[in-house]
């Protein structure tokens, strides 16, 4: 059923009678092959300097056209410059894992796949170095000539060449076999925008102006938020690290050096900010976090602004007052759309705080690791 799937290192079904761990085992440097493997004739590997902004913009060039898409093509995702240096530059990158392939004759970047180090907590293996798979694309005009296992297939050998046999990535089609499946809720910031649009519906015995009236937040957020300065990189670390570690089976474990590069604000990026204690302004108590991820809106010319909640810990106040006003804070940047997957302990507040459940889901993925499959609720792992 999949001529590539079935070929990899990947549960197999519910026969889960594996003991928990690596499907097939590590290998030794010598045992991995050394060579790329190959692509058609008329196609080259290309690693990506993201930093280099000629490279940067053409990697944004080819997801801007060619990445993903709602179930109704309405939409697609467009990643930012700045966004996707954020997203392919945490601590330990390596270029060897941003790899490009570009047609021989024009150079012209037809696809890519991205793999950038992590490490996690699965379930009982308290700490497990990972990469986490995103960006993967192949140009609408190249699709379906199984480029995308050959991709698959060398990034995997240029990880397994670092020392690391375990990935996780997340996609919103089915594959063999999820850890975990979360389902995407939407918060109206915008609703005449999103029903213009398409993005959402007017409901029969509902008027825009009754809608508008629904969904309008307060101008200025109810407690005392402050963005996230350096100063706060180690209040952040202990209060998050704690958090994740005490509620979830499958989470991130950040160092502080992950936390300042994943949490400080980039301007149209990322936001974050703090609650900190009255008496020691290192504390911090309470954080709450969102990135930007615009989607242009096909055949409009025009772009859908959407925040996606990111990671957010509360402890003098509920999850559901401090998701209150990160919904102030995106509004007041211009968001249309406030997005959030139902991990963690986000069930919590989407229906008091008036989210739909949208029409897309997220899968998530252990690559070569066997487990039991987890709720949604037991997911500490946000990817980009
Ligand atoms: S999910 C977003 C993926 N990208 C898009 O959806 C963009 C738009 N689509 C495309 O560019 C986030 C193409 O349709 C792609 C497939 C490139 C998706 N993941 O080349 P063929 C991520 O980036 C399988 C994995 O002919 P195509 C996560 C498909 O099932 N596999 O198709 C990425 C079939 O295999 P099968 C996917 O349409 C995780 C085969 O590809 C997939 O021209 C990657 C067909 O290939 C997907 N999203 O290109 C895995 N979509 O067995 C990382 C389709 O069924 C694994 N396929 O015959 C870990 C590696 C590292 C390990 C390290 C230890
Ligand atoms: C890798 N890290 O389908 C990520 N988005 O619901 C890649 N739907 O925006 C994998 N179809 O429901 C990404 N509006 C997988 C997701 C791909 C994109 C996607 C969905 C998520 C989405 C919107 C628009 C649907 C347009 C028609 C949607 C309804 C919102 C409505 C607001 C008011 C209250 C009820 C719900």
């Amino acid at each position: 059923k999949h001529a590539f799937w079935d070929t990899q290192p990947m549960p197999h079904g519910q026969q889960s009678d594996l003991p928990e761990g690596p499907i097939v085992p590590n290998k030794n440097p010598d045992e991995i092959r050394s060579e790329p493997y190959n692509m058609p004739t008329g196609f080259e590997w290309s690693t990506l300097d993201i930093m280099d902004p000629v490279q940067r913009e053409e990697l944004y060039t080819l997801l801007a056209n060619n990445y993903v898409e709602d179930d109704d093509a309405l939409f697609r995702f467009d990643y930012s410059k700045e966004f996707l240096e954020w997203a392919l530059t945490p601590p330990g990158y390596s270029t060897e894992l941003l790899l490009g392939v570009r047609a021989t004759s024009s150079k012209k970047l037809i696809a890519f796949i991205s793999a950038v180090p992590a490490n996690v907590k699965v379930q009982s293996t308290s700490r497990l170095d990972v990469v986490e798979i995103n960006f993967l694309c192949v140009h609408k005009k190249l699709r379906a000539k199984r480029l995308a296992p050959v991709l698959i297939k060398e990034i995997t050998r240029r990880v397994n060449q670092t020392g690391v046999f375990q990935a996780v990535y997340t996609a919103g089609v089915v594959l063999p076999v999820p850890v975990a499946s979360a389902r995407y809720y939407h918060r109206s910031l915008n609703p005449k925008k999103l029903v213009r649009v398409g993005f959402s519906r007017l409901n029969p015995r509902m008027t825009m102006a009754r809608m508008q009236k629904l969904y309008k937040v307060p101008d200025t957020p109810k407690h005392d938020l402050i963005p996230m300065t350096e100063e706060h990189v180690d209040g952040v670390h202990k209060l998050l690290s704690a958090y994740l570690e005490s509620k979830f089976l499958l989470h991130v474990n950040f160092s502080k050096e992950d936390v300042a590069h994943w949490l400080l604000p980039r301007t149209g990026v990322v936001d974050s900010y703090v609650l900190v204690d009255e008496q020691d302004k290192t504390k911090v108590t309470d954080m709450v976090s969102f990135y930007h991820l615009p989607s242009t809106i096909l055949g409009k010319d025009d772009t859908l602004y959407a925040a996606y909640s990111y990671y957010n810990v509360a402890t003098t106040m509920s999850l559901l007052d401090l998701m209150r006003d990160a919904l102030i804070l995106a509004n007041s940047t211009g968001t249309d759309v406030f997005n959030a997957l139902n991990l963690m302990e986000n069930d919590t507040y989407l229906e008091e705080l008036k989210f739909g459940k949208g029409d897309g889901n997220l899968q998530y993925y252990v690559y070569n690791w066997s487990c039991p499959s987890m709720k949604a609720s037991d997911v500490g792992i946000v990817l980009l």
